[in-house]
């Protein structure tokens, strides 16, 4: 394993003991909605956002406490987004991260709630004192992340998703549907170092630009990965994109051009942390982690 891959893989240990931790099981009535929150949290997944969250707040010295209880809120927002993108009104998905999907192992309706629990659960978290001491702080990650997940950002991305169904979208219009969909929640992860650390505008930035270029090579890999990759190596099922008519990086690019395009813009990411010298090289390495990834 490169060192890398090591840190990435002690980050998401890491983050699964915040997770457990704050996902606790009782044997309250309700508890197949805790028991069905664990499954879509816990295990799996390759903890990138966590690991961004983390490596960023490292970059300004972060308190591990406070570093990770972010990080596992945000995970806690990617997970709710998965378990509902799966749902039979959304994508319809059997299978995820290689398993069967919420609503397959449990129900639709304790599904949507695993997902709902999931998603407030995660500002509850932000908004505890254990994850900063400074309640500005804590406000200031609470908005980040309303904003990075709600109407104007995923949620918003999901619905253009939808819409996109219907219309043959060009590439401005992908970029942004992406860019919205995928590209915020990456962006938060990043930008909580920054908050977390109370970082200084260039300082933000940086971490900003960065976000921004690696959410983009993320989603074309992504796109290439449902094109190329096959369900046993991805985790869910592929060809999705091109079954339902949809335009993406690859159908507007091609393959060759759009993998160019994410070496590209992955070295692209990796230079604006120029700014941090050496203490930024396990989020460089995380940019060309991203764009070789086979899952
Ligand atoms: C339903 C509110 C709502 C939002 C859904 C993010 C999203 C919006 C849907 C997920 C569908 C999807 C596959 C999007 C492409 C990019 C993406 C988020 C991939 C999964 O992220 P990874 O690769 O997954 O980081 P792991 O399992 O490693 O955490």
């Amino acid at each position: 394993m490169s060192d890398f891959q090591t840190q990435l893989s002690d980050i998401a240990d890491d983050v699964n003991e915040t997770l457990d931790g704050l996902l606790e099981m009782d044997d309250d009535p309700e508890a197949q909605l805790i028991e069905a929150m664990r499954y879509s949290a816990l295990d799996g997944g390759k903890r990138i956002r966590p690991f961004m969250v983390v490596a960023s707040a490292d970059l300004f010295n972060v308190d591990r406490t406070s570093s990770l209880r972010a990080a596992a809120a945000v995970e806690m927002v990617h997970c709710y987004s998965l378990v509902h993108d799966d749902l039979p009104a959304m994508d319809d998905d059997d299978l995820r991260r290689g398993q069967p999907t919420c609503h397959k192992k449990y129900d639709e309706a304790t599904a949507i709630l695993a997902g709902d629990a999931l998603l407030t659960k995660a500002f509850e978290v932000l908004a505890e004192v254990e994850t900063h001491g400074d309640p500005m702080v804590r406000s200031e990650l609470v908005l980040a992340l309303a904003r990075a997940a709600g109407a104007e950002g995923m949620v918003g991305g999901q619905m253009l998703d939808l819409v996109a169904e219907q219309h043959s979208l060009k590439m401005p219009e992908i970029t942004r549907l992406q860019r919205m969909k995928t590209g915020m929640l990456i962006a938060v992860s990043c930008e909580a170092g920054g908050i977390l650390g109370k970082a200084a505008g260039p300082a933000r930035h940086a971490l900003r630009a960065y976000a921004h270029d690696l959410g983009l090579a993320f989603q074309i890999v992504d796109d290439l990965l449902d094109v190329e990759g096959d369900v046993e190596t991805v985790g869910k099922a592929t060809g999705k994109d091109a079954e339902a008519g949809k335009a993406t990086f690859v159908s507007l690019l091609g393959v060759e051009a759009a993998r160019a395009q994410a070496l590209l813009l992955a070295d692209q990411a990796a230079e604006h942390l120029d700014f941090f010298a050496e203490k930024a090289d396990s989020l460089k390495d995380l940019a060309h982690f991203v764009i070789k990834r086979s899952a």
